[in-house]
């Protein structure tokens, strides 16, 4: 079993709802089952402005599913939650990220992991510290030292 981190995002269609959901949904993953989800955190879109502003969450959860059936299973529950995959960057209603598989490192055509993004996005760091603040991001740095870096970038944590 593999320990995988999560992205969530949602700014469209009742945010919280979407995400609550969708935490719900990933403990219904084949051979899989959640072992921790952050709180919910609030911040302005990165990418273009004329959008709502996002709700983001990390979750982690435990998994005999290999990286691409993983990523399969992530697309079918944002399939279900009427994604659409729409202009780049523009708004959602809800956005799965694989963000870390293990401390495996993995480039496939359809997968990077660690997420691309993922140094650049304090709305992915800060609940990622939240529920691993020893974490080392395979091939980056601890996720302390990631997350203090990003400092600039406003992320609320809803109460
Ligand atoms: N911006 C924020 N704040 N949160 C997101 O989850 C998010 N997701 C995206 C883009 C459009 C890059 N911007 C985002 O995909």
């Amino acid at each position: 079993m593999i320990d995988a981190y999560i992205g969530l995002g949602s700014n469209l269609d009742q945010p919280v709802q979407q995400i609550l959901q969708a935490l719900d949904e990933l403990d219904c993953v084949p051979e899989s089952w959640l072992v921790r989800a952050s709180s919910l955190y609030a911040s302005a879109p990165m990418g273009p402005q004329d959008q709502p502003d996002y709700v983001n969450a990390v979750a982690a959860i435990r998994t005999g599913l290999a990286p691409l059936d993983l990523l399969d299973a992530l697309q079918e529950i944002e399939k279900c939650h009427g994604r659409i995959r729409d202009r780049r960057w523009g708004p959602r209603t809800l956005d799965l990220d694989l963000l870390l598989y293990g401390d495996q490192i993995i480039q496939d055509r359809r997968l990077t992991v660690p997420h691309p993004g993922l140094a650049q996005r304090a709305f992915v760091l800060k609940p990622l510290e939240e529920i691993a603040p020893r974490l080392r991001v395979p091939g980056l740095d601890d996720i302390a030292a990631l997350s203090a870096a990003r400092t600039d970038q406003q992320v609320r944590r809803i109460e």
